[in-house]
């Protein structure tokens, strides 16, 4: 038989974070590291002898090499089927639904999602279980203790195969069937959201633009947006994969998705804008002249979700992650359903949607989903607000006002510093740590803090605890400020700073977030002395 068992040694830093094993590129492709990872994976879930895998990734540098190197650990390692995307790439919600489809035992992603992608940017993989969603923490441990005592690593000898052959192939005796990476959950959509009032929308002269970044959401936004629903040729712009991303960071937000931010905010704007990320998992919401912060959109999303034909029944309840504004709390309140508070990251929604407490989620990263799928989906999100565009008729200012008339407004903002010394990040969270126990009461700046904690989040449906999931403090008359070190970067530590305020004044409810938002911002700097610890006096991004 030609396969090889490869005796090998552990490799340092290979925990997984926020979502999966995020590395330089140049790192991913030392000797070993791949390997080792991919086997510990493979140890850590029990082994897959017998099993069945989902293949794919979002088409970065790096992507189609390492596939072939894990369809060959998979061989070696007894799986007897692998489902592959043709070219190597699935979206993350293409992924876990064909997971979720064919029954799958899990799948291997291959992404570092928003993070640049090229010989000197990131790489990254995750694996997804059974239900198509991340694996938990519990599986995750698993994965890195495998990684701190592996020996060997098994792979077969074999040559590589053509990625781009749909069909049934061979590899020894497991069997690769190459899928279209589009038509599955493309046919998903048709039965969530109504595709003839979308359709109708755009015959009727509705504008959009859709910037896929030059990620893996071209073809699913081409096929879906263009040809089955539509929308006029050139809707889609930067909608063929690239390697690199065109050179472009592919994080939809208003800093990197400038270009579809002025055009939504020029002259001749479209009616609509949206963009997603690298793996297809993420969404930015833009009207004309009309920017919708991710919290907001869930918002939006959970108070008229019931207008699409999948939600027609109304949602059993919605979850956010700690971070994201409490805007959806207010709407799922005013609906009477339930409203969860989960620990940064999408593997902590699996839970709620396997057991049908929730319909919705998201966080404040843009990322939406729901219980068709285990991962965030971005132009299902998309498509949803097509669908209330097309129901509601009305412009998406007008149903943001709305939204905030009844409900008040979560002013909102996350600052971001980049790259920060690993140390003084620590001394940072380690000093706001220590204040928690006396701040309620104390008048920090204009503000009087009501209430400050670590957030902690014990799971209502497996019971399992998460410590450490980021620092929060809020202060009377509804500001908050939270305080956490992103598990997704890969260089440095980047501390994020969220901020919010409750505005329900309907005479304020149009002002500039920057302005809202500054009595929060002071007092946060002061408590956590961030700019003299860090020595930073700005953030790198502000979302
Ligand atoms: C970031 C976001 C988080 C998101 C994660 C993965 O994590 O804040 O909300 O779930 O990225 O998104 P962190 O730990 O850097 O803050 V994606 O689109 O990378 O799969
Ligand atoms: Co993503």
């Amino acid at each position: 038989m030609p396969m090889q068992n490869v005796r090998t040694t552990p490799i340092d830093g290979q925990k997984p974070g926020t979502s999966g094993l995020r590395k330089k590129t140049a790192v991913f492709r030392r000797p070993r590291f791949l390997e080792n990872y991919v086997q510990s994976i493979f140890d850590g879930i029990g082994g897959v002898e017998g099993k069945t895998l989902v293949i794919g990734g979002d088409g970065r540098f790096f992507n189609d090499a390492a596939i072939q190197i894990i369809l060959r650990m998979a061989c070696a390692n007894g799986a007897v089927k692998c489902i592959v995307g043709q070219g190597g790439l699935l979206s993350t919600p293409a992924a876990s639904h064909l997971i979720r489809l064919r029954e799958a035992d899990g799948g291997l992603i291959l992404s570092a999602s928003h993070n640049p992608g090229g010989p000197d940017a990131d790489f990254g993989l995750k694996y997804n279980g059974p239900n198509g969603g991340p694996a938990t923490e519990a599986v995750t441990d698993k994965i890195f203790e495998c990684t701190k005592s592996l020996a060997l690593y098994k792979i077969a000898a074999a040559e590589d195969l053509d990625l781009g052959q749909l069909g049934t192939h061979k590899l020894q005796d497991m069997v690769i069937e190459i899928v279209d990476p589009v038509a599955d959950y493309a046919a998903l959509m048709e039965t969530i959201v109504d595709f003839a009032k979308i359709r109708a929308l755009f015959e009727g002269g509705f504008t959009m633009c859709f910037d896929a970044m030059h990620a893996v959401t071209g073809p699913y936004a081409h096929a879906v947006l263009e040809d089955m629903l539509g929308a006029p040729k050139g809707t889609v712009i930067n909608g063929q994969p690239s390697p690199d991303f065109g050179k472009g960071h592919p994080d939809p937000n208003p800093i990197w998705a400038k270009t579809l931010m002025d055009k939504m905010h020029g002259a001749n704007a479209p009616d609509f804008g949206a963009a997603s990320d690298g793996d297809g998992d993420r969404n930015m919401i833009v009207g004309r002249g009309a920017y919708v912060t991710p919290s907001d959109s869930l918002a939006l999303l959970t108070a008229h979700a019931h207008l699409a034909p999948g939600y027609k029944g109304g949602l059993a309840g919605v979850a956010r992650s700690m971070p994201t504004s409490r805007a959806a709390d207010r709407v799922a309140e005013s609906l009477g359903i339930g409203c969860y508070e989960t620990p940064t990251g999408w593997k902590f929604f699996g839970n709620l949607l396997d057991a049908g407490k929730v319909t919705l989620c998201g966080e404040e990263s843009a990322g939406t989903g729901s219980d068709h799928v285990r991962e965030k989906d971005g132009l299902w999100a998309v498509l949803l607000w097509l669908n209330i565009l097309a129901e509601t008729g009305k412009p998406v200012s007008e149903l943001m006002a709305d939204l905030w008339k009844a409900h008040g407004r979560c002013y909102y903002a996350r600052h971001d510093y980049e790259d920060v010394d690993g140390d003084k990040a620590s001394v940072m969270m380690d000093g706001l740590r220590a204040k928690l126990g006396g701040l309620a009461g104390s008048r920090i700046g204009a503000l009087t803090v009501e209430a400050a904690d670590e957030f902690a989040y014990l799971d209502p449906v497996d019971g399992s605890q998460s410590t450490g999931q980021g620092i929060r403090v809020a202060f009377e008359g509804g500001g908050r400020a939270v305080f956490r070190l992103s598990g997704t970067g890969t260089q440095g530590a980047t501390i994020r700073l969220y901020l919010e305020q409750l505005e329900t004044d309907p005479a304020r409810l149009q002002e500039a977030p920057e302005t809202m938002l500054k009595q929060v911002r002071a007092a946060a700097l002061i408590l956590s002395d961030l700019v003299a610890i860090t020595g930073r006096d700005a953030p790198d991004v502000i979302t």
